[in-house]
């Protein structure tokens, strides 16, 4: 053929080879083209919204999609999902100038508008974790179990696995409320003791006791609160992290000299005046049952050394917490909208109050008579 059109052998050879070539590479743009149409029109879409967003805009017109390719033909089996959302800006304002939002040591400051929960809770879903919540009801405190409980159902984690465990030396007392899928209460039965001050520390034991035989092996984040208190607004995974405390509401603007720290030197609650970055909330800390566990262990054991020589920290449980995280520092804080308590008024800051002090009469509360 290559004679009668005139060609040698070897120019006729080189256009077959040429015409191979073209014939395969369209092919391959062709049974591909789908996927170029959609990055570039995820690019153009994420441009645009690029021009315009913040971060307030990003937290309302988020939406994941969790979408998979499911093309036949394809060779490559391992899926993988897609999260469309408009890009975090690299380089622009910051989503909050009015307070730090990162330690010197790096560890987030979680204020409303500093995170995305959907792109938390996407993560924390595909490791489909489950969550202890702790808090205490001895004594009369078993009154605010009902509406911690209730509260909890509606704010606290909601979408994940939580288990709740109260501990108590009244589980009769302790409300049988319905739980939402996924969510089971423990009661766990302990002896009280007379001063309310030894039933806030002896919760460092109780907590540590329990982690080494429990909840180990039941939860994978621990989160330790107060439970005179109600959730009033979302409280979600941003909070979890290895090791994380709580701004004190009374503290988080204070100056180093004007923190409650464990003044005198022969408690090992001491914090020396040169020495310490917040103040943090004895009513609001926790981490992996790893880290709790170290955490609780060490409390408890300052205190009991001290409890030897006589002495008692004066914010006793929290004193410890304080000088613990002077030392260890914690991986996440949260800020007051995490414990806040209403007598304290509002502040421009505070953009939600999202876990609250239920009012009490101390005295009464804290006496021993059975009333
Ligand atoms: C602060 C801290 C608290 C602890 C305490 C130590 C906050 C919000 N609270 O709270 O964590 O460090 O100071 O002085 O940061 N409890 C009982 N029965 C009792 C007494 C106490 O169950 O008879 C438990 C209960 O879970 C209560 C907790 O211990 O929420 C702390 O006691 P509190 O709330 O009376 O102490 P308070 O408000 O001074």
């Amino acid at each position: 053929m290559a004679r009668e059109w005139g060609l040698s052998f070897r120019t006729f050879g080189y256009l077959v080879l040429v015409a191979f070539i073209m014939v395969f590479t369209f092919g391959l743009l062709w049974h591909n083209s789908h996927r170029f149409q959609w990055v570039s029109s995820v690019n153009i879409l994420c441009s645009n919204l690029q021009l315009q967003n913040n971060y307030e805009d990003i937290q309302k017109d988020i939406k994941i999609q969790r979408l998979f390719d499911e093309d036949p033909s394809s060779e490559v089996n391992v899926k993988f999902p897609r999260m469309v959302y408009p890009k975090p800006l690299a380089v622009g304002p910051p989503s909050r100038t009015d307070v730090i939002v990162m330690t010197p040591w790096f560890a987030p400051i979680i204020w409303e508008s500093t995170f995305s929960i959907n792109i938390l809770n996407e993560y924390f879903k595909e490791r489909n974790i489950i969550i202890g919540l702790t808090a205490f009801a001895i004594k009369k405190y078993v009154v605010f179990t009902e509406k911690f409980l209730k509260t909890a159902e509606e704010y606290f984690m909601v979408g994940h696995k939580v288990n709740y465990y109260i501990f108590t030396d009244r589980p009769k007392d302790v409300p049988n409320l319905p739980l939402k899928e996924g969510r089971k209460l423990h009661i766990i039965e302990v002896r009280n003791y007379a001063q309310w001050q030894e039933v806030s520390m002896r919760r460092m034991e109780m907590i540590n006791n329990y982690t080494k035989t429990k909840f180990i092996k039941e939860a994978d984040y621990l989160v330790c609160v107060d439970i005179d208190m109600q959730f009033s607004d979302h409280v979600g995974v941003e909070i979890l992290s290895d090791v994380f405390g709580t701004l004190h509401p009374a503290f988080f603007g204070a100056s180093r000299d004007s923190f409650t720290y464990e003044r005198r030197s022969e408690s090992l609650a001491y914090i020396p005046p040169d020495e310490g970055d917040f103040y943090y909330a004895g009513g609001f800390f926790g981490g992996t049952p790893q880290e709790v566990y170290r955490l609780t262990k060490a409390c408890h054991e300052a205190m009991m050394e001290d409890k030897k020589k006589g002495i008692e920290a004066v914010w006793h449980d929290e004193s410890y917490l304080n000088k613990y995280f002077v030392y260890h520092k914690p991986t996440k804080i949260l800020s007051p909208e995490y414990l806040w308590d209403n007598g304290m008024g509002s502040l421009p800051i505070l953009k939600k109050k999202r876990f609250l002090a239920v009012p009490k009469n101390h005295a009464a509360i804290r006496s021993n008579d059975r009333k």
